[in-house]
């Protein structure tokens, strides 16, 4: 049987991204916690021996370790066939789009609301970056309920790894009421849990 160990941090949306597929999939893993508000120096051995960036996620499969949560998004669609909205291509484009956009925006403009004093310049930047972000996903859940099509695929674990966190920012998700009406719908798949709950652990 595989064996698979999940390194993350309840706060991080890249690590909620990996473990949402992983519920989805029903594929088994052990999670780990890492004390990322800690220095990098003094947290867990076990993880600094497979972190590649000094990042979380990490997703060490049968001893192999792979970071980047959108490389291991689309690891795990690749391995089992599934969650890749019928087109993995395709899929591949929303995960490179959410890197660049709303995987910066969204995380950056909530650390500077919710845990650091942000320079007024950049919280303006971001916060027109997080609009216009979400202007793009309200746009393309206009027109299906998920954005690969009828089914969730790594693509909405993608796009809405951090949409959990949305209270934090300070701006209010029913501006955006397809985008709303869509994580409702992600929230009632079997499997799903808020990253509070899935990814809280005693941290080393
Ligand atoms: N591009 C990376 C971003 C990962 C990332 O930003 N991880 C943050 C937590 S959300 C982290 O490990 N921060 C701790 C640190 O940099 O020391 C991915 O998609 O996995």
């Amino acid at each position: 049987m595989t064996s698979r160990v999940l390194y993350g941090h309840y706060e991080s949306g890249h690590s909620y991204k990996v473990a949402l597929a992983l519920n989805l999939l029903g594929l088994p893993y052990e999670y780990r916690e890492v004390a990322v508000f800690s220095p990098r120096e003094e947290r867990r051995e076990d993880w600094q021996a497979v972190t590649r960036y000094g990042e979380i996620p990490v997703l060490v499969t049968d001893g192999k370790p792979l970071s980047q949560s959108d490389a291991i998004l689309l690891s795990l669609a690749r391995t089992t066939g599934r969650l890749d909205g019928g087109d993995i291509d395709q899929a591949a484009q929303w995960l490179f789009w959410e890197a660049n956009r709303i995987g910066i925006s969204l995380p950056n403009y909530r650390l500077y609301r919710r845990w650091e004093a942000g320079d007024p310049g950049l919280l303006a930047w971001l916060r027109a970056r997080l609009e216009a972000d979400m202007g793009r996903l309200e746009q393309e859940l206009h027109e299906r309920p998920f954005l690969m099509g009828e089914e969730v695929s790594i693509a909405d674990c993608a796009c809405a790894g951090y949409a959990w966190f949305f209270d934090q920012t300070g701006l209010d998700i029913g501006a955006w009421p397809h985008v709303k009406a869509w994580l409702g719908r992600l929230a009632a798949l079997p499997g799903w849990k808020h990253p509070y709950e899935l990814l809280r652990e005693e941290a080393v």
